[in-house]
């Protein structure tokens, strides 16, 4: 029997390597997507399937967070086998200027979900993308069993979700689990977090076409992985015998500073030359550091993360290198999983 998936957030980061990962695995795969007045399925295009034809494996349906009456009628007529609530206004920064919205999408966004599930008396799995961000100002390592201590309106959206999603799991013996996932990035990373905002602006400072970066806090450590890693681990979670809670994470925390360093250096260029401060970018409450310990992820999903922070930016520079070359998006970059021998 095909197994159906529903992924909210499609058009993510994340979303795009998921649905990759399930048509390899011979899912039908469902999305959500928003219509906006621009197209914004560019990391997906190259997954698109003609409906008319037949064998067609991926269907996209427009549907909003906000919603919750559309996602009702969407359960009952994909009635799927797993669900990845993948959608959020995913921007820490944003979320401050923002606060509301987050709420409603990161946060509310999730039991609409939880509840459309229940009005259309399926059983589904369910994976919640619960973030790192949770642990806030509680220090490293962090772990499963790390309180939580949200620094942002993201985050306490984020809490809200993490709870309710158990809360269903207890309640209604629901398959339902939360990944805690430590940041992790490709080149298909939204342009204005740190990582790509970098590794873009090298490619472009190489070519000659900037001079300046503005920066915020370069303090800030972070457990950075590769995003085309993380979506295995996901998919091995709903796979489990258990419904369980899981940090992904590659154990290995470097500052801003230092990505901002191997990535100039990659391309030959010193970063003290091109980096400014702007204080726009700070944060009024910033999250100083965050470390995973992925222990219990290698020992019952056997999830072991090849890529750590400083791999990815030389990965990341290449890719944004090559885009610029060829004036190109790089949302087919070769997905790098030898060690689950997938590609
Ligand atoms: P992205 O920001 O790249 O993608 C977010 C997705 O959510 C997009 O498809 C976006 O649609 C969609 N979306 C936003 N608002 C709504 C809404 N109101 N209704 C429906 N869809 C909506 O995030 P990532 O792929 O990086 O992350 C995926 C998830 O994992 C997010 O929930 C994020 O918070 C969480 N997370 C991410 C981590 C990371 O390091 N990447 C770490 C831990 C958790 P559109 O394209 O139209 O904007
Ligand atoms: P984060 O990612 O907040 O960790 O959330 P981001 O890349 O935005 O920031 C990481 C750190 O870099 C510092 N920083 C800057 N950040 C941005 N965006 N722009 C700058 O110019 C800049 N200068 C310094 C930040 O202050 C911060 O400390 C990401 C998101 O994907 C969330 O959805 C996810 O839940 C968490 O990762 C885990």
């Amino acid at each position: 029997m095909t197994k159906r998936a529903l992924i909210t957030g499609i058009t993510g980061q994340d979303g795009s390597y998921l649905a990759e990962l399930l048509l390899g695995k011979g899912y039908e795969v469902h999305g959500l997507i928003r219509r906006a007045s621009t197209f914004n399925t560019s990391r997906i295009d190259h997954l698109y399937q003609d409906p008319h034809v037949d064998g067609t494996k991926l269907f996209l349906h427009y549907g909003d967070q906000s919603d919750g009456a559309r996602l009702v009628s969407l359960m009952y007529e994909i009635a799927p086998d797993e669900v990845y609530n993948l959608a959020a206004q995913s921007h820490v920064r944003v979320s401050f200027d923002e606060p509301e919205h987050t709420a409603d999408t990161t946060g509310t966004g999730t039991v609409r979900l939880l509840e459309a599930v229940r009005a259309a008396g399926i059983r589904p799995r369910f994976y919640q993308a619960s973030s790192s961000e949770l642990y806030g100002a509680t220090p490293p390592p962090q772990d499963e069993d790390t309180p939580f201590y949200p620094r942002s309106p993201y985050a306490a959206a984020k809490l809200y979700s993490y709870w309710i999603t158990k809360n269903y799991r207890e309640a209604y013996d629901m398959f339902a689990v939360n990944g805690i996932l430590f940041n992790h990035e490709s080149p298909r990373r939204g342009e204005t977090f740190v990582t790509r905002k970098i590794t873009r602006a090298v490619a472009a400072i190489k070519a000659g076409k900037q001079d300046l970066l503005y920066m915020g806090n370069l303090d800030a450590v972070r457990d950075w992985g590769y995003a085309a890693e993380y979506v295995e681990g996901m998919w091995r979670m709903l796979q489990a015998d258990e419904p369980e809670d899981f940090v992904l994470a590659t154990g290995v925390g470097i500052t801003v500073r230092d990505f901002l360093q191997i990535s100039f250096e990659h391309a030959g260029l010193d970063w003290e030359k091109h980096v400014r401060f702007d204080e726009r970018y700070l944060r009024p409450t910033e999250v100083d550091a965050l470390i995973g310990d992925p222990a219990k992820a290698a020992k019952k999903l056997d999830w072991v993360p090849t890529v750590d922070g400083r791999e990815l930016a030389r990965l990341m520079v290449e890719a944004d290198v090559e885009a610029l070359t060829h004036e190109g998006t790089p949302w087919h970059d070769e997905v790098r999983l030898a060690s689950w021998g997938t590609a």
